[in-house]
């Protein structure tokens, strides 16, 4: 009897969720990133068709690893995809599928793995016959950049959901994936519904990042600004009513609160918007308060909050890269 190959799984977006990702999943299968171009930093080229991944486990505890993983340009790849992580930012996910479309094969999985709520829609809607799952982590990662050389750095323990999205998805298995990611460390669990997942994570997200990148401070911080205190019961009001009304309701108060454990939880943590401010970037409010707030004004409901924060988190960031 011939046994069949391991599958091999592709990563589309190297930032600091598509590095922990990386670097899971490369102890367990064999894995390619998709990149534009070879590495430019000296230190991550290991030669022909291999970076060097720098990878900080948990806590700093264990030793800083160099993983060896192989990449490759979507032109160079003869084989047809089974799995394809896709792990760029919300606003990239359409230019990343331009870009991988011409070797995306019919029964090919598409795992998306993105901030916010809207990139999972807008994919829907451009491949609807195929596919796709998403995904979402409450595990903490990072990147430091030098100037030769960038580190990832794991910095919290988390939980993982990842569930389909399209009807072609969900009438494929998906527990293979799920059990690739706990045999790689990551705490996954299949979602049925995995929009409650991404609703929830949204709410979250609405409640902590923009705090977070408007007082320049780590998650823990905001809890006792002014800021934070004086708006954060009525956004939790505007997240209950568009939560609910989009089919997952949610209490404000119960809201609030998992907005105050979480950034307990993570009170070291700088969250991945004032990450995208301090390294320059354009940040992902579009897809989060953003996206709460036109979805709100769509359906008659309370936004002014969403709005404010939207509105003031755009004007201290950067415009597209
Ligand atoms: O998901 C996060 C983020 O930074 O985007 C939180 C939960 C706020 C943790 O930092």
């Amino acid at each position: 009897m011939t046994e069949s190959a391991p599958p091999r799984l592709y990563i589309l977006g190297l930032g600091a969720i598509g590095g922990l990702l990386a670097a899971h999943l490369c102890k367990v299968l064999p894995l390619t990133l998709i990149l534009r171009k070879p590495p430019t930093l000296a230190d991550e080229n290991a030669g022909e068709g291999t970076l060097n991944l720098c990878w900080q486990p948990l806590n700093g505890k264990r030793p800083r690893e160099m993983l060896e993983l192989k990449w490759s340009t979507v032109d160079a790849i003869a084989h047809p995809i089974d799995t394809l992580f896709i792990t760029t930012k919300s606003y990239q996910v359409e230019s990343a599928i331009e870009q991988v479309r011409a070797i995306l094969a019919e029964d090919t999985r598409i795992v998306m793995m993105q901030n916010g709520l809207g990139s999972q829609h807008r994919l829907m809607e451009q491949l609807p016959k195929k596919q796709i799952y998403a995904a979402t982590t409450t595990e903490g990662a990072n990147i430091r950049e030098t100037a030769n050389r960038r580190l990832w750095l794991h910095a919290g323990k988390g939980k993982t959901h990842l569930g389909p999205l399209t009807n072609a998805a969900k009438q494929r298995s998906c527990t293979d994936i799920v059990s690739w990611l706990n045999n790689a460390g990551l705490d996954c669990e299949f979602a049925g519904n995995i929009m409650q997942a991404l609703w929830n994570k949204l709410c979250i997200n609405c409640g902590i990042n923009p705090f977070t990148a408007l007082l320049n401070c780590p998650n823990g911080r905001i809890i006792e600004a002014e800021l934070f205190r004086s708006k954060i019961a009525a956004l939790s009001e505007e997240l209950a009513f568009a939560s609910s009304h989009a089919g997952f309701p949610q209490q404000s108060a119960q809201i609030e609160r998992q907005i105050r454990q979480v950034a307990e939880k993570t009170a070291e943590n700088i969250s991945s918007m004032l990450q995208d401010i301090r390294a320059g970037r354009k940040t992902e409010i579009d897809a989060i308060n953003g996206f709460a707030w036109r979805y709100a004004e769509q359906y008659g409901l309370p936004y002014t909050v969403n709005k404010d924060l939207t509105e003031k988190v755009r004007r201290i960031s950067q415009p597209a890269i």
